[in-house]
């Protein structure tokens, strides 16, 4: 590739000349937002362990009540991308949210779509669109853009789940906003009640379905035993692993971030290909190593690790005998509707 000229090659009245009416040369700065091959990625393999960051998370609940927080929740950031961007990748965001028995987490709406993993405690809900969601652990609960949701506790421990929201995309899109509301008034229906099976779905047979997404809520125990079957059922599969789709269009669940339930056999090891998206891996049940370009993270159950994208990564059931599950998120929806998605 040739060299290309510099700033410093240019005489200074003609930078000044050229500053006074906003206008830049493009050439020493055309490898830099076009470098050769493969795309400079801020995005730094990361792990955060749940042991380390919950005495901190349940610290946060005592120093910070619900009114002085809204949303009491430590960030998972990456620092490649600088702590106070609030980053786990371009489109990602991580965070770990902490509520209080009998505390509530006051109705809002925003354009940023949000996902629940929930990692530990009972007897919490989550009310989106009026549709009041029981949270267990594994249990993965939407919030797509513009819906109403908020946060409740009737139980007697803290509850704690991680939210993947593609705040970072939508906020560099100059599209980030909230509207504050009131509490919700909570319907009869539910979407995770009405569609139970993935082979026969409720028919439209006098109105379809206004929603983005007819389902809100997927409980953890039906994606485990759909793993499961899927592994019982193809010996010989490598990756067996799942995708919460929308049922209504078998599309992604969400428009920006894709969602995914992956169960490494006993001792299985799983390198999976190089693609553009980055990735967030969370473990919900085992033991697994992750190795990401240089790194390789231990994850205990609810730890939870990121890998930029254009990169492999190898995953290994440290077990021998028993499976391991694990949460994955991804930007591939997003990457294919831009046309930039690919597999190297
Ligand atoms: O629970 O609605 O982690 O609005 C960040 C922003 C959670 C939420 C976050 C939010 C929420």
């Amino acid at each position: 590739m040739n060299e290309l000229g510099r700033l410093e090659d240019l005489p200074q009245d003609y930078r000044d000349d050229l500053t006074k009416l906003n206008l830049v040369p493009l050439w020493p700065s055309l490898r830099a937002v076009l470098p050769p091959k493969v795309p400079t990625r801020k995005t730094q393999p990361t792990f955060w362990s749940y042991e380390a960051l919950r005495p901190l998370l349940l610290k946060a609940g005592e120093l910070t009540p619900m009114e002085k927080a809204e949303r009491r929740v430590l960030v998972l950031a990456n620092p490649g991308h600088g702590l106070e961007k609030m980053q786990a990748s371009a489109a990602m965001y991580l965070g770990m949210q902490l509520l209080l028995p009998g505390e509530w987490a006051p109705s809002h709406r925003h354009t940023p779509n949000a996902v629940r993993m929930i990692v530990e405690g009972e007897g919490a809900w989550t009310t989106v669109d009026g549709e009041k969601c029981p949270m267990s652990r594994g249990d993965l609960i939407l919030t797509p853009t513009g819906l109403w949701h908020e946060h409740g506790h009737d139980g007697d421990k803290p509850v704690v789940w991680l939210d993947v929201l593609d705040l970072p995309m939508v906020y560099f899109m100059e599209a980030s906003y909230v509207i504050e509301g009131q509490r919700q008034a909570v319907k009869q229906s539910r979407g995770d009640r009405a569609w139970t099976r993935a082979g026969v779905v409720p028919s439209p047979v006098f109105a379809r379905s206004d929603k983005r997404n007819p389902v809100l809520r997927y409980p953890w125990a039906d994606t485990r035993a759909a793993l499961q079957s899927l592994a019982a059922d193809q010996p010989d599969l490598e990756a067996v692993q799942v995708t919460y789709i929308n049922p209504e269009t078998g599309g992604d669940a969400q428009n920006i971030l894709g969602f995914y339930a992956l169960m490494l056999r006993p001792g299985q090891s799983l390198t999976l290909p190089a693609r553009s998206p980055a990735q967030v891996f969370h473990l919900i049940e085992g033991s697994v190593e992750a190795k990401i370009v240089d790194s390789r993270f231990t994850l205990a159950e609810a730890d939870t690790c990121c890998a930029p994208g254009y990169e492999k990564v190898t995953l290994t059931n440290r077990l021998a005998d028993q499976p391991a599950f694990v949460f994955i998120a991804d930007e591939s929806p997003l990457h294919r509707k831009l046309g930039v998605y690919e597999v190297r």
